[in-house]
């Protein structure tokens, strides 16, 4: 930038003392032609390296949004976000997390609102993202961790297994809405177990369509309890069809749903299609109503805003 201006900036004295000398000497015409072809080109210059200068500033933000803030107090100190928010770092965002059992650290979405502490294990805001994806992609998990996202079915596993978790579900309909499920033990099984969920009680607002008690029927054929996971390419459910293919994601179906939240998005709610494939809560909504926001987290059941257990024993 500073070679291009100073540059100008002689250029456009040295036109300015020519002008004063241009009635006097014709000699100096040939060169105020020259010295404005060179401030043009000096100019298209600068306009130039301005927009260089803010690619590098946008890449630099798109750099910070992916580099969490926990990643350089230490990579590995936390196990999940409800460390991270009692250790003081109490915005949401992107922090790294290395769960017990797992071989890596891992990226996360930390929520911090409603008491804090939430690892985020799936968002659905807009449908941005397709959510239709095979097996190895729910292991690993896809998605952008700042908008929709699935975390990953290992990292699942490893969270959930480390201690005694809730899981807390906010919905959200095409009229603003909320409401939410809250469970308590929500644990998912390792991938030789088809990553098999068990959950324990509920309690909320949304209705409880993991296990489908309020209508003891259904609860048989649609209840996701003890179900394992299937995608489209693992039909692991109790249908003798395929449900995730015909309900377009992955999940941990029966015979087949209560609940599809890893379903299609459909953009106004209401929706008509061969098979209930949409964002569905049952309970809430319908099996033809498809909810416009579904946030899945995760948080330990003995969760205080303060310490946790692990971390007052330790400082015992
Ligand atoms: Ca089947």
């Amino acid at each position: 930038m500073r070679g291009p201006s100073i540059a100008l900036l002689t250029g456009l004295i040295m036109t300015a003392a020519c002008t004063q000398f241009l009635k006097a000497s014709d000699i100096c015409s040939g060169e105020l032609a020259q010295l404005r072809e060179q401030e043009q080109l000096l100019k298209r210059e600068l306009q130039k390296q301005e927009l260089l200068l803010r690619r590098l500033q946008l890449t630099s933000q798109q750099d910070d949004m992916n580099n969490p803030r926990s990643e350089h107090v230490q990579d590995t100190q936390y196990t999940d976000c409800s460390q991270v928010y009692s250790s003081g770092f109490k915005s949401s965002g992107l922090y790294r997390i290395k769960p017990s059992g797992s071989p890596s650290a891992v990226n996360v979405y930390c929520d911090m609102t409603e008491g804090g502490g939430w690892t985020v294990l799936q968002r659905r805001i807009n449908g941005t993202e397709t959510f239709n994806r095979s097996w190895t992609e729910y292991k690993d998990g896809f998605g952008d961790l700042n908008a929709e996202f699935w975390l990953g079915n290992d990292n699942l596993h490893f969270l959930t297994t480390q201690g005694n978790y809730s899981v807390k579900i906010n919905l959200e309909d095409f009229d603003g809405h909320q409401r939410y499920a809250e469970y308590k033990n929500f644990q998912v099984a390792n991938e030789k177990d088809y990553y098999r969920l068990t959950f324990g009680d509920y309690v909320g607002t949304a209705g409880d369509a993991l296990t489908g008690s309020y209508q003891v029927p259904e609860a048989k054929w649609a209840g996701h309890q003890s179900m394992k996971f299937s995608t489209y390419d693992q039909d692991n459910d109790n249908y003798r069809g395929n449900c995730a293919q015909e309900d377009k994601g992955g999940w941990w179906f029966n015979k087949c749903h209560l609940a599809n939240l890893n379903g299609l998005y459909y953009p106004n709610g209401h929706y008509s299609a061969l098979t209930d494939d949409g964002v569905v809560w049952y309970p809430w909504r319908g099996w033809w109503y498809s909810l416009k926001t579904s946030v899945m987290k995760l948080r330990p059941v003995d969760y205080k805003t303060g310490l946790t257990n692990d971390q007052i024993r330790v400082s015992l």
